[in-house]
């Protein structure tokens, strides 16, 4: 599906929805023959309802004076990944990102490919689970429109993202999305923090950035993407690192 397609669908969606929550209380929804049978209930409805409507906001964005002086680093800062030291050496030059699993067209991008791809720049807070939070400026391709050039097949419900870290425990980083977050136009793959190429303790060459998550669920030092059906039987089963050690996956701000 196109991706003007799926922001229609995405809109149409939130808009169906939002009308429900007008409507009031989960009371007033009970009985109407209108209610999707899907989520079986009014209760339900509206749960999806609030969610949906969060899910499809933007996150604000902030101006070049609210730029922290350091974007501070966490987690993996300097992997030591035999490949990603070996990238790290040529200067990223042989740097691909793959894309594949439950798409029509698997891709091979190389840094020049993608920083060929129309960017979007956006200065947003990353919030982490540890209390505390920076403001940066992130240029990158929407991932969106790399999905849009992959095809997802039909099957496909969420985004998988590998890393090149491994964690204290010897697991590689990984992480997922659904296909609402995964098109939602602040989602980019980033190559630039601050106007500058992205530092390695910031997950050079590629990060992932979800601004209206927490900062776990933004992958850095991107391996590749898969799009899957499930992640149940991936890693952990719990859809990325953090998750597997019981965060929660939908990490909305
Ligand atoms: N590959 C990888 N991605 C990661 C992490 C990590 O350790 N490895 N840490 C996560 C956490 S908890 C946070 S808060 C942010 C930190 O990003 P920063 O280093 O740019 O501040 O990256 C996230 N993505
Ligand atoms: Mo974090």
């Amino acid at each position: 599906m196109k991706l003007i397609n799926r922001r229609r669908r995405f809109l149409r969606d939130a808009l169906a929805l939002t009308g429900a929550v007008a409507l009031g209380g989960c009371d007033r929804l009970s009985g109407t023959d209108w209610v999707p049978q899907v989520l079986g209930s009014a209760t339900a409805l509206s749960h999806a309802a609030q969610g949906a409507l969060s899910r499809n906001a933007m996150a604000r964005e902030y101006t070049d004076a609210d730029i922290s002086p350091v974007f501070r680093p966490n987690g993996s800062t300097d992997p030591q990944a035999p490949a990603y030291r070996a990238l790290v050496a040529d200067g990223f030059r042989g740097y691909r990102l793959g894309i594949g699993g439950l798409v029509a067209h698997p891709l091979s991008l190389s840094l020049e490919q993608l920083r060929a791809l129309p960017s979007r720049t956006q200065i947003t807070r990353h919030d982490c689970v540890e209390g505390w939070s920076v403001i940066g400026k992130w240029t990158g391709v929407q991932l969106a429109r790399v999905l849009d050039m992959a095809q997802p097949t039909s099957a496909a419900r969420y985004v998988l993202f590998r890393c090149y870290d491994r964690m204290d425990d010897d697991r590689e980083y990984y992480e997922s999305l659904g296909f609402d977050d995964a098109y939602h136009p602040q989602t980019l793959l980033a190559w630039e923090l601050n106007g500058k190429a992205l530092p390695i303790a910031n997950g050079a060459p590629l990060r992932l950035q979800v601004p209206r998550q927490l900062g776990y669920k933004m992958a850095k030092y991107l391996r590749r993407i898969d799009l899957v059906a499930s992640f149940k039987d991936i890693e952990g089963g719990a859809g990325g690192y953090w998750e597997d050690q019981g965060y929660q996956w939908y990490a909305g701000i």
